[in-house]
Formats: structure tokens, sequence, C-alpha cells
């Protein structure tokens, strides 16, 4: 299991060194006014690995205007479409020739696993770049049918800066998400990257620049949220904020937008989301994809399967194989072949986590398996699985963000679908099952941004992600987060003009 001697010698070592470390503004890298700069670490051990600029609200301020004037008077949302769309396709081809490489730094100041970033998460960034090129020179109005004798016509325009504040446990496909369509809809952007993963965005984003993105498009500052982030989300000459994050700094950043300039804001939160395995299904496979859809990226998915709803008839042989998955789950380093687990992010996620065990003991959960640390250095937990679980437990109403599966007994298709449906969030659900009316049933009465049916976590640059009630506001990825990066423009004139 998890044995550091041996793991290092295991080894994958893609070569990989830390390039950039100050923010991006208007097409340079710079140090932060103040001077100052913050550590960024190796969740496998705890130990810093570079230090990073430390952005504050003069670092913002100096952003906004480069992303200001380059959109007022820059080349880029007046370019023709399709010359954005062929920047955007260069950049994406670049980041395809640096694969292995950008997929280690990701691994290495994230503490997931490595082939995870190379082989799945870097390959989908690229696919999201592309597909949002796709959409660059596709973009137009209407032509309205209005009464009267006027010609009446829609322009989708760029929306101007955007603002776009991003977590850490998907730090290269959260900007991807986020920088994807706003590029490709001609605006530009202020991204605050998360004070834990700062470093992937800034290579990425000199490679888009080396494929002809003109200075002050994107500007990047790091830095922590209250000091970096807040003053983005109440900057007066920001047009739009969109954010990825936990709900209460969800809450946080729409009122500083409202407070200031009522700029429009998308959120995408925190969920608990069902996963619920009905008595006709396949358990080895609902056992089998219910752990991965928990503990896929060590449990820190906002849409994680986190409540596992099993019906009684299958319930203790789901348990028992449950355990058993999860015993059997081989936790590492994030670099070594065949490890399927590696840290959590820092000591605040990894401390959140074991808390959250703790009050399922407490409040007399069965715990099955796991419960604690694994190895005496950096923020490994051991996975870990509660029977037993009652709805109103905490650990089956809050977000963990950690590898621990509460798994609950239900009876009937209502009742778990009233069950499922009794939380602040609505992010995403999971159905097993063999029979079609269940399916059909569940997908319209689950509350839930996506149902995935006897599947999870398949996610494509055009299928829409987004929550329903506390899971957020709007709707990323697919032609839907184009809306969010676009004025409608109504332009209204008389068919017989008079010569006025
Ligand atoms: O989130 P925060 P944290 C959930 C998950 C996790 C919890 C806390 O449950 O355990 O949130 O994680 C920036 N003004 N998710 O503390 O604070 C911050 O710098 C403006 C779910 O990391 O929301 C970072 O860039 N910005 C989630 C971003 O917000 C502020 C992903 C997210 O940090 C700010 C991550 C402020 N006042 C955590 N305070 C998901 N939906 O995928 C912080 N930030």
């Amino acid at each position: 299991r998890f044995s550091t001697a041996a793991a290092v010698e295991e080894l994958i070592t893609p070569q990989v060194s830390i390039n950039y470390t100050q923010h991006l503004i208007n097409g340079q890298f710079v140090d932060a006014a103040s001077g100052k700069t913050f550590p960024t670490y190796d969740p496998r051990t705890g130990e810093v690995i570079a230090q990073v600029a430390e952005g504050d609200a003069e670092d913002i301020n100096r952003a906004v205007s480069a992303a200001r004037e380059a959109f007022d008077n820059g080349p880029w949302p007046k370019m023709t479409a399709y010359e954005r769309c062929r920047i955007l396709l260069r950049f994406a081809d670049l980041v395809e020739k640096h694969n292995d490489e950008i997929a280690a730094l990701e691994s290495w100041n994230n503490g997931k696993l490595y082939e995870q970033a190379a082989k799945a998460e870097l390959p989908m960034f690229v696919r999201l770049f592309r597909y949002y090129a796709g959409w660059a020179d596709k973009i137009h109005g209407l032509t309205v049918p209005a009464d009267g004798d006027y010609h009446v016509q829609t322009l989708h325009e760029p929306i101007g800066v955007a603002g776009q504040i991003i977590p850490w446990n998907f730090p290269l496909l959260m900007f991807a998400w986020k920088v994807g369509p706003a590029l490709a809809c001609g605006n530009t952007i202020v991204l605050k990257t998360a004070e834990q993963t700062p470093l992937t965005a800034l290579v990425v984003a000199k490679l888009l620049h080396e494929a002809g993105l003109p200075p002050g498009v994107l500007n990047i500052v790091s830095g922590y949220g209250p000091t970096a982030g807040a003053p983005l989300a109440s900057h007066m000459d920001v047009d739009k904020l969109a954010f990825t994050g936990s709900t209460d700094t969800g809450k946080t950043v729409l009122e500083l937008a409202a407070r200031s300039n009522l700029k429009p804001v998308t959120l995408e939160l925190g969920g608990k989301s069902p996963f619920i395995v009905c008595e006709d299904a396949d358990v080895n496979k609902a056992v089998e994809i219910a752990h991965f859809a928990l503990f896929f990226n060590q449990g820190q998915c906002c849409c994680a399967g986190s409540r596992t709803f099993v019906h009684e008839r299958i319930y203790d042989e789901f348990l028992e194989k449950s355990k058993e998955r999860a015993l059997r789950r081989v936790v590492g380093d994030p670099f070594k072949k065949g490890v399927e687990q590696g840290p959590q992010i820092d000591s605040k996620q990894f401390e959140k986590v074991l808390r959250y065990i703790k009050s399922g003991i407490d409040s007399n959960a069965t715990l099955e398996c796991g419960g604690g640390r694994l190895g005496s250095k950096g923020f490994f937990v051991q996975p870990t699985v509660f029977s037993n679980v009652q709805d109103d437990m905490l650990i089956a109403k809050d977000e963990i963000f950690g590898p621990v599966q509460t798994i609950l007994k239900f009876k009937d298709i209502d009742e778990v679908i009233r069950r499922a449906n009794a939380t602040r969030y609505g992010l995403a659900a999971g159905v097993f099952t063999k029979n079609v009316s269940t399916a059909n049933t569940m997908m319209r009465a689950l509350r839930a941004g996506t149902v995935w049916i006897n599947c999870f976590d398949v996610f494509d640059a055009a299928i829409p992600f987004g929550g329903y009630k506390m899971s957020g506001i709007g709707r990323e990825k697919g032609i839907y987060s184009l809306h969010n990066y676009l004025q409608v423009k109504a332009v209204v004139s008389p068919l017989n003009n008079p010569a006025w």
C-alpha cells in the first residue's frame, strides 16, 4: 500500500521545472506591486516548491487596466473571428506538444495522479480549446420578426473585461472552462488562480501568447481570496465575473459584484450529489462506479457522488463489496504507476476531511474502513467508508471534499427521490438501474444540473455543467457558456428610412 521508499524508485519522472512565478500583466511577467511573494507546496510532502508573486488590490488594478485597454483599443475584439479561432487552435497544438511536462507540474502542485493529468485532463483541456475555437466564428445574432415597419436584428457582442476566479481541484480544466469561451467570444480577462495551485496557468498562458494572443487579453494574478479575489469581484471596471469554489465564497463574490457595479455573475459551487443504486442494478458494476464517483481526484470534486443511496435488498452485498474495494484502493505517490489516490491538496482540506470523519464516528455512523491519516508526511487520507448513515448527519449533509464514502439505505423510488432532493445543493446525481422507466422517472425528478445514468463523471466540452439551488448560477461548457460572455444588442431601424 502506502510505501514511500519503494514508491520513489518507481516514479514516472517527467522533466519539470518551474519557470513562471510572477503575475502576467499586459503580456509581461511582473513582480507583485508590493514585492511580496507567497509559498506554494508539494502536497505529497508539504514542502515549499516555489515562491510566487502575491497579488493584492494594486495588482488587480493593473491587470484590469491592461484588460480594459486591450478590450477598448486592442486588436482582439476587432480581429476577424476566424483569426481568433486560429490563435486558439495554435494554442491547443502547443499545449498538446508539451502535454507531459505541463501534466507533471499540475500533478506536482496539486497532488493529483500524474497519469490522470497526462492522459485525461490535459487532453480534455486541449479538446475544450479546440471546441471553443470552433465556436469563435459561429457566434451570430438573429433577424427578429418584430411588429411594425422595422428592420430588427440582434448583435451578439463580447461582454468586455471578464474577471475569473478559479479553485485548486482542477486548476487547468477550470482555466479552460472559463478562458476558452471568454476568448472565443472576443473578451479580455483577468484570472485569479487558487493560492494552492498558481503554477500551471502561468505556463499555458505563456503558450497562449506564443500562439499569437495579443498582450493584455489574458492577465493572471496569483494570490489569496480576500486580498486578490475580492478586489477583482468588486472592481468597477470588470464587466462580468465567473467564479468556481465554495458556496460561502460564492455568496461573498456575488455580494461584492452586486455592491460594486452589478456585474453579472456565474457561480459553480459545492455539491452533495446523490448516487442511487436501484435494486435491479448489477452490483459489481455499481460498486465500481460508485467508488469512482466518490474517490476520483481524492474526493475533491464538486460533483462527487457523495451520498451513496443503496436499495435495501442489495445493501449488504453492496456494502461488503464497497468496503473491500476501498481497502484495495492504492494510495501513494501520484507519480507512481498503479497508484489510485494521492494526497489532499493542503493541510486545511486535510484537517477538514479528518474533522468530518470524526463527526461521522461521533454521530454513530458505522466506520467500515479507513478513518485516519496515512503515513506521517504530506496530506494522505485513508479511503474511508461509512455505513448506517442517516440523512440528518453532518457527513450526509455537508460537502466533505475528501475520500469518504457515506452509504445510505432506501426502500422505494419515491422515497429515494425525496431524500436525494432534500439538500441545499443540486449539482449532479447518478442513477444505477436496468429499468428504463425508473431511469426516466429519476432523470426528470432529480433536481440537479447533471444526471448520469449508469455512468458518472462523463465530461465533454459540449456538455453543459452547473448547479441547481445553492450549487450555483448558470452553466459552463457547451453552447451555454457562450451566453455568459456575450451581450445581446437589439438594433432597430425603420424599413422605409425617411430622409431626415
Ligand atoms: O474554497 P474557496 P476553498 C469547496 C470544498 C472545499 C471548500 C473550501 O468543499 O472544501 O470549498 O475550499 C478564492 N473573494 N470547494 O477554501 O475559498 C480563492 O482564492 C474572492 C468546491 O479552497 O471558495 C480561490 O481562488 N475570492 C469547489 C477560490 O476563491 C475568494 C472547488 C476558491 O476558494 C475569496 C474548491 C474572497 N473573499 C472548493 N475567498 C468546486 N465547486 O469545485 C476565497 N476566494
